[in-house]
C-alpha cells in the first residue's frame, strides 16, 4: 500500500549513533513519509557512553519552532511522532503543539512512545509518569509503552499476558485506540502485545507476537520500533497486527545484521550497548519478510 503522510518529529538528534531522531527519520522517508525533524536534544552520542557533550531545546524554543512554521502556513501535519522527553515544562509544551495541530487538522494521528524507563528503573524525573498518565494518554492515539512504561501509566503490574491485555484495555478507556506493549519478558522470551480498539465500548482486538531474546544490547531500538508502527499502522489502519508483524520483521532482521557485524569484528555483543546498524538494513526495512507472525486472542 502507498498511504503515506507529513509526520513532525519531535525527538533526541545525536552527532554519533542511531537513537530518537536518528533511528526514526530516515526509515520513515525509506517507507515514503515526508518527516520533518525538531532536535529535542543535540547530543555527542547517546546517554549510556560513558561521557556526552551538547544543548538541550526547552520548551520556549521549542514553541518558537512551531511558530516560526505557523506564520509561514507551514503546519500541516498528518502525523506528530513523539519519544524520550526529558522534563515536564517540554512536555507541557509538546501537549500545546498537539492542540495546535489538530487546530489546524483535526484527524492529526498523535504516535506517543512514553519514554520512562525500563527494567523497573525509570529514567526521567519521576513528575513527568503523572503528566504522561493525566495529560498526554487522553490525546494520544497510538501509544508504544514498553511493560515497564505500561505499568507506571495503568498502576497494574504485568505479570502474564493477560495482565498486557488488561493494560491494553485501561489505556484504551483513557484515550488512544491502537496501544503496543513494545516488548514483554515472560519465561526468558520477550513478547509484543497489540491491541487495536476500533470502536469506543466495543472489545479490542488483541494479539501477540513471540519474540527470541537476543543476549545483546542495543539502543535505540525502541525509537526505530515506534517509527515502524507509525509508518506501517497508517498503510494498513484496520490491521494492527499486520503492522506490527511488518515493524517487528524489520527490526529483527536489523538485530540479527547488527549482531553479525559485531562479531564478524571481534567483538563480544554483551560487553556493551550496540550501535544498530541502520542503513545497511534498508532493504529490510523497505521490503520486510514476514517472519514473525501475529497470533490473535
Ligand atoms: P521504549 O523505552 O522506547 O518505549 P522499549 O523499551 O520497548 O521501548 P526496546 O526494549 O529497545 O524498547 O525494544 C523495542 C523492540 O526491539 C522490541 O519490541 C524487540 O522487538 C526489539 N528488541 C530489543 N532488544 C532486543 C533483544 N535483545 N532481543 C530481541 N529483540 C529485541
Ligand atoms: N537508556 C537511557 C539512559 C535513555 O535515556 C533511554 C531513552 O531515552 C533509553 C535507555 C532507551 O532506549 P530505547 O528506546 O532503546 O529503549
Ligand atoms: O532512545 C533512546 C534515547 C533517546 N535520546 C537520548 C538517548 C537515548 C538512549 O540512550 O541517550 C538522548
Amino acid at each position: 500500500p502507498s498511504e503515506t503522510g507529513r509526520v513532525l518529529s519531535i525527538q533526541s538528534h545525536t552527532v554519533q549513533g542511531y537513537v530518537g531522531n536518528k533511528s526514526a527519520v530516515f526509515p520513515l522517508q525509506l517507507l515514503g513519509y515526508d518527516v520533518d525533524p525538531i532536535n529535542s536534544v543535540q547530543f555527542s552520542n547517546h546517554t549510556g557512553y560513558p561521557t556526552f557533550k551538547g544543548q538541550v531545546l526547552n520548551g520556549q524554543e521549542l514553541w518558537e519552532l512551531i511558530e516560526g512554521l505557523k506564520a509561514n502556513d507551514l503546519l500541516h501535519y498528518t502525523h506528530l511522532l513523539t519519544g524520550y522527553i526529558g522534563s515536564v515544562s517540554f512536555l507541557n509544551t509538546v501537549l500545546e503543539v498537539v492542540d495546535k495541530l489538530r487546530s489546524i487538522n483535526p484527524k492529526l494521528t498523535y504516535v506517543c512512545d512514553p519514554v520512562m524507563g525500563d527494567e523497573g528503573k525509570l529514567y526521567v524525573p519521576p513528575e513527568l509518569v503523572s503528566v504522561y498518565r493525566e495529560k498526554v494518554v487522553p490525546v494520544a492515539s497510538m501509544l508504544t509503552p514498553n511493560q515497564f512504561e505500561a505499568e507506571q501509566l495503568t498502576g497494574l503490574r504485568i505479570g502474564s499476558e493477560i495482565d498486557g491485555r488488561e493494560a491494553c484495555n485501561i489505556l484504551h478507556a483513557a484515550g488512544p485506540s491502537k496501544v503496543v506493549i513494545t516488548s514483554f519478558s515472560l519465561d526468558g522470551n520477550l513478547f509484543l502485545i497489540g491491541s487495536h480498539q476500533k470502536e469506543q465500548g466495543q472489545l479490542p482486538e488483541q494479539f501477540k507476537i513471540k519474540i527470541p531474546k537476543i543476549p545483546a544490547y542495543f539502543t535505540g531500538t525502541g525509537d526505530l520500533m515506534t517509527a515502524l508502527l507509525l509508518g506501517w499502522s497508517n498503510k494498513y489502519p484496520n490491521n494492527l497486527g499486520k503492522a506490527a508483524e511488518l515493524a517487528v520483521s524489520s527490526l529483527q532482521a536489523l538485530l540479527q545484521r547488527t549482531l553479525n557485524d559485531y562479531k564478524t569484528a571481534g567483538h563480544d555483543p554483551k560487553s556493551s550497548s550496540l550501535e544498530i546498524r541502520l542503513i545497511q538494513s534498508q532493504d529490510d526495512i523497505r521490503n520486510p519478510q514476514v517472519n514473525f507472525k501475529a497470533e490473535m486472542y
